[in-house]
């Protein structure tokens, strides 16, 4: 089966019992039992550890994402603790030196405690990885393209690195998708998802997702969630199928959409750098080029001036974009990383990694184009 089919056919049948195209939302909590431990369906006993709707989700990212199995979390940062619970105090961790801000104070603030140790690395120095790995290693943990910065990892030759060393290997795949980028194809091991972004694409829910190939460790993470509890609701999980069904479409105008910003900004005599794989001067554009088939909608630039007070102007001006957190919804967003998505990195390190004063960061939306370039005309007059 094509993408474009796995994303509305993909792992769905019609429900059993009255033929529904799309599943129902299983509002329950709980299901029936004819006799102590057998429930009237084997797979349905509590909907903690499993319920139809979220079964549908599930399935239809696992086929996505060409896994063999999907779950389903109450946020993206849940799904991310699920995979972090998996560690044990003087376990090592790897992760990219650009990362979004929550995942960065989960990793800092909370497992730091329990004696994990972390090390920020800069994976497109893949010398500097290897340095890095002892034999106390047990993940690397990458976005690409990263949050806020746009860059990119090279997810083939790292998967090489992880594989030699039998570290696991984690993708957080929620600015890419898996239109454009599929993870577990590259190598790696765990896709993540905040699929509060693209994959329910509405900005109507909150909502995470892991997705494995490997049978076993899909049975691990899928005890990990059941034991401690971070599920997706019914409802939630119904929003969330509902989004991916027409992903595809969305990424397509989303693509088209960043890049034509992305030129218009590059040319625009305020505006100083364009953080967008798919230009030609972005640093990480042949690995863009190599492992995405797209670009996609996410857009950052900062300012000739330098100046914070340029980069607030602009975003008090907007009118089709608007000023809030989150990513990947139909309608255009902006953001100020420095006061919102990635406040709770510390000053000198945001600075270190280039998340400066007068960076923006745009999520393109799939209005029309010209009044988007329209709005972003005024707003930097
Ligand atoms: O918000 P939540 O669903 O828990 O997902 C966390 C998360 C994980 N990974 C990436 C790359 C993310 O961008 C996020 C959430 N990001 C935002 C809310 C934001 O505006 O950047």
């Amino acid at each position: 089966m094509k993408f474009n089919t796995k994303v509305i056919h993909g792992g769905q049948q019609h429900d059993p019992s009255t033929g529904a195209v799309m599943p129902p939302v299983y509002q329950t909590s709980t299901f029936a039992q004819t006799s102590p431990g057998q429930p009237i369906n084997p797979d349905y006993e509590y909907s903690r550890a499993a319920n139809p709707t979220r079964t549908a989700l599930e399935n239809a990212l696992a086929s996505i994402e060409n896994g063999t199995r999907g779950l389903a979390f109450s946020s993206g940062l849940a799904a991310t603790d699920c995979v972090l619970r998996s560690f044990k105090a003087g376990d090592e961790i790897i992760a990219m030196d650009d990362l979004y801000g929550g995942t960065y104070r989960m990793f800092t603030r909370i497992y730091n405690n329990y004696g994990i140790i972390f090390h920020f690395v800069d994976m497109n120095n893949l010398e500097k990885l290897k340095e890095v790995i002892n034999e106390n290693t047990k993940l690397v943990w990458v976005e690409t393209p990263t949050n806020p910065l746009m860059k990119l990892a090279d997810i083939q030759e790292i998967a090489k690195i992880t594989k030699q060393n039998k570290i696991l290997f984690a993708v957080d795949n929620t600015f890419a998708t898996p239109y454009l980028q599929k993870p577990l194809d590259l190598g790696a091991d765990i896709v993540m998802h905040s699929a509060t972004k693209y994959l329910g694409g509405h900005s109507d829910v909150i909502a995470g997702a892991l997705i494995v190939k490997d049978e076993a460790l899909g049975e691990q993470l899928h005890f990990q969630q059941f034991a401690t509890g971070a599920i997706l609701g019914p409802m939630d999980s119904f929003l969330v199928l509902r989004g991916i069904k027409t992903l595809h479409l969305r990424v397509e105008r989303h693509c088209q959409n960043g890049g034509k910003v992305a030129e218009f900004l590059d040319k625009h005599p305020k505006v100083k750098t364009v953080y967008y794989p798919g230009l030609r001067s972005h640093p990480f554009h042949e690995i863009a080029k190599k492992q995405m088939s797209g670009f996609g909608g996410m857009v950052s630039f900062s300012f000739v001036s330098g100046k914070k007070e340029d980069a607030v102007a602009f975003l008090e001006k907007i009118k089709v974009f608007t000023l809030a957190e989150s990513l990947g919804g139909v309608e255009s967003l902006a953001n100020y990383p420095v006061l919102m998505t990635h406040a709770s990195i510390p000053e000198d390190k945001r600075i270190a990694i280039g998340i400066t004063d007068d960076l923006v960061r745009l999520s393109v939306g799939v209005e029309d184009i010209e009044d988007l370039l329209e709005d972003l005309e005024q707003a930097l007059a």
